[in-house]
């Protein structure tokens, strides 16, 4: 289904759920206003002729007040009462057990994803975008870095607020290979709407292909103009704040780069990420995402298209 109407209907169970909800209270509010307009404008404009009584027309007055204010609203709101608690079981928790738990940790203004590895695999860490295979109840477990958050894929789950100090609990499902975008739900500070999150969903093949090579380590870069932009990298401040495994950097302000170029987009969401986008926001981060958390870097020119270059083989 295409874009508007593919945002009103969910692409996983948890989703599905709470969109027949939202319908069901969409209905039901729409017809309470036209029944209540209706019969407001009939009193209104009705005229009594001089033949009922006055008693009659107070039994009938009665008897719309027991039926219409209390029977049939007493009815509709128990449906809606079961119905919504209903929906909160089916979402509250996987009907099997979830495939695997995935950590997402909120940041001003960008999304942590992270894998614990089994075994002698090693963590692999991601930055704003959730990779998954499709039909596995995924367990996503919740904290913030700094203020609080809220995760929200509009077309997977409904929001789950983000907490600092907390560990909260949400879980998607997708039925079909697609990227689902997402957003923060939560108002956290001047780049709140450049904070955008991916689920990827794809085959469980096409989703071990990806796991392998994030687990990969760097190799050292072979041809000259990267094997400069690692120097560069490791001279600047850039190590401070990011990490690649396998080199000496080993910060954890921003985004993990071991895997940068695997990703779509740079600067959640903000930025396709291409070659020229890259060089752009390492030039001035602060002209594309102001206020965000990378400053600007003074570089020369041959400087940074060495970095670009560096960069461009961490896939
Ligand atoms: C003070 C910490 C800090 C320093 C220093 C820093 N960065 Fe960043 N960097 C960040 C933060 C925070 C983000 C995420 C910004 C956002 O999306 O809001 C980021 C994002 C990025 C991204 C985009 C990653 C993605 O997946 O979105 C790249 C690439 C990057 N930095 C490269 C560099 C390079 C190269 C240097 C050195 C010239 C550098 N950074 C210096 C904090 C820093
Ligand atoms: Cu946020």
């Amino acid at each position: 289904m295409n874009w508007p109407l593919a945002i009103l209907t969910g692409a996983g169970p948890v989703a599905s759920a709470q969109a027949k909800l939202g319908w069901w209270l969409l209905v039901v509010s729409v017809v309470v206003v036209v029944v209540v307009t209706v019969l407001v404008l009939a009193g209104g404009f009705r005229r009594h002729s001089n033949e009922t009584s006055m008693v009659e027309r107070e039994g009938a007055g009665v008897r719309w007040v027991v039926v219409g204010g209390m029977i049939v609203p007493a009815i509709v709101l128990t449906l809606t009462f079961a119905f919504t608690i209903a929906t909160e079981n089916a979402t509250a928790a996987p009907p099997k057990v979830a495939g695997m738990t995935v950590d997402v940790i909120g940041h001003r203004w960008w999304w942590e994803v992270r894998y614990a590895g089994g075994g002698s695999a090693p963590t692999v860490i991601t930055a704003n975008e959730i990779h998954v295979p499709v039909g596995i109840p995924v367990r996503l477990e919740l904290t913030s870095a700094d203020v609080i958050h809220s995760f929200w894929i509009p077309r997977l789950a409904g929001k789950t607020d983000v907490v600092p100090g907390q560990r909260n609990v949400a879980w998607i499902q997708a039925d079909k290979p697609g990227i689902y975008r997402g957003a923060c739900a939560e108002y956290c500070g001047l780049q709140h709407s450049n904070m955008a999150a991916f689920v990827v969903a794809e085959s469980p093949a096409q989703f071990e292909q990806w796991t392998n090579a994030q687990r990969d380590t760097v190799r050292a870069p072979s041809d000259s103009d990267a094997a400069r932009g690692l120097v560069v990298f490791q001279k600047s401040s850039c190590m401070a704040c990011h990490t690649i495994r396998g080199t000496s950097a080993v910060g954890r302000i921003g985004p993990d780069l071991t895997h940068l170029v695997s990703r779509m987009t740079i600067a959640a969401g903000s930025l396709e990420n291409t070659r020229g986008n890259l060089a752009g926001w390492i030039a001035n981060p602060q002209s594309i995402k102001p206020g965000n958390d990378m400053p600007t870097t003074p570089l020369r020119g041959s400087e940074l298209q060495a970095l670009v270059a560096y960069l461009e083989t961490l896939k």
